[in-house]
């Protein structure tokens, strides 16, 4: 069985000269420069919200993903189409970035598409809540994208039961679960690992460990040296990457999802990362009290943009003005500008935003829709 540092029972591939290869550098040049994109995509999609907010274009509270897009591009990019994810409050991104390999202006892609996630933004007609909320309790049950909660770890029960009834109907689909480092300390965290476990369901439980709970430390939450450790208690597999290398977090989540996927049963993989605002942005000014400004600057420090450029400078697949034609890393919100980031990501979302702004709000007669039975 895998122990943290990861090895499978199903060994990956072999080199020639009979060294095991990580998942990572089977990737070809051109999959390693479309995670480097997707970085930016999540990137650009947090910087501009918080522009548009600034800007008096955009109300609600904004849950920044800054500093984890390793996390959110890495876990989900080597996923099946048909694998589930269930996103949380901190990965709006991964609703579009889901099943992004296919093509992100692919009709027929199991992901949402960036119109749908603007419009739940800004609240429109054309989104998946319709109205209901401007973040991420959505979901689509056609897209293999489960429905967010606000009770923390409320997603794992849930995906336990989609593994199971998967399973019961022979279909194997990986179901991809995704939670703070708070939310393993609620009982339901455990009732629902130890329930995929007993059962041997293909669950992956992926931890974003940033340190932080709202105000409280991971150390008020967790006992253990690493939140991976408590898979030992379920007699399952316990991975920790670096959250802030994609190409880790991918490794891991991906030995993990093979695992899951030969039949072996549930993990968790922890991915160690610093959120670099508020827990959200209602948030921000009493983080910068309740956080050490040394312990804030540290965990900034490995910009995931940064650590995924130098990776590919060194495999020689960015080059001469390409290496730093776009250097959207360490710079806050209030800094980065357009021309950080490649023309395409802006346009994307540029797009996403016309649809939004353009859109109709719901019919007030809606308001009632959903509550009774029809
Ligand atoms: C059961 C439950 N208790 C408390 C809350 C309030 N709450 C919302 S987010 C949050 C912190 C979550 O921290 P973590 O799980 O580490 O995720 P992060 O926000 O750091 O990504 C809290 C306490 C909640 N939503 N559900
Ligand atoms: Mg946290």
């Amino acid at each position: 069985m895998p122990t943290s540092s990861a090895q499978t029972s199903e060994k990956p591939k072999s080199s020639a000269n009979g060294v095991a290869k990580r998942p990572s550098e089977l990737l070809t040049k051109e999959q390693c420069l479309e995670l480097f994109q997707h970085l930016y995509l999540a990137r650009y999609f947090d910087v501009r919200l918080i522009k548009e907010k600034k800007r008096g274009r955009l109300r609600g509270t904004l849950y920044s993903s800054h500093n984890q897009e390793a996390v959110i591009v890495g876990s989900i990019y080597g996923l099946q189409p048909n694998d589930w994810i269930s996103p949380i409050h901190r990965d709006m991104p991964m609703f579009f970035l889901k099943d992004a390999r296919n093509g992100l202006r692919n009709p027929n892609r199991m992901g949402m598409t960036i119109e749908e996630i603007c419009a739940q933004v800004w609240c429109k007609a054309g989104s998946p809540g319709r109205a209901r909320d401007n973040w991420s309790h959505i979901g689509s049950q056609s897209k293999h994208i489960i429905h967010s909660t606000s009770m923390l770890a409320g997603t794992i029960p849930a995906a336990a039961g989609v593994a199971l009834a998967d399973k019961i109907n022979g279909v194997n689909n990986v179901v991809l679960t995704f939670n703070g480092e708070g939310s393993t300390a609620q009982g339901v965290f455990h009732e629902a690992i130890n329930f995929a476990a007993v059962r041997k369901l293909p669950v992956v439980t992926v931890v974003e460990n940033n340190m932080w709970a709202y105000g409280t430390p991971v150390e008020l939450e967790c006992p253990t040296e690493d939140v991976a450790d408590r898979a030992k208690g379920y007699g399952i597999p316990g991975f920790v990457a670096n959250g802030q290398d994609v190409f880790d977090v991918y490794d891991k989540v991906m030995e993990a999802v093979e695992w899951a996927r030969a039949g072996n049963g549930p993990s968790i993989v922890e991915c160690k990362t610093f959120r670099a605002y508020g827990h959200g942005d209602h948030d921000d000014d009493r983080a910068a009290k309740y956080r050490d400004p040394k312990e804030v600057a540290q965990g900034r420090a490995n910009d995931p943009i940064a650590v995924c450029r130098k990776r590919l400078i060194d495999l020689g697949y960015l080059t001469g003005d390409a290496a730093t034609q776009y250097v959207a890393e360490n710079k806050g919100a209030g800094e980065v500008t357009n021309e950080d980031f490649p023309p395409e990501v802006v346009e994307y979302m540029n797009e996403g935003i016309e649809f939004a702004m353009n859109s109709p709000l719901p019919e007030a007669e809606e308001g009632g829709m959903w509550v009774f039975k029809e």
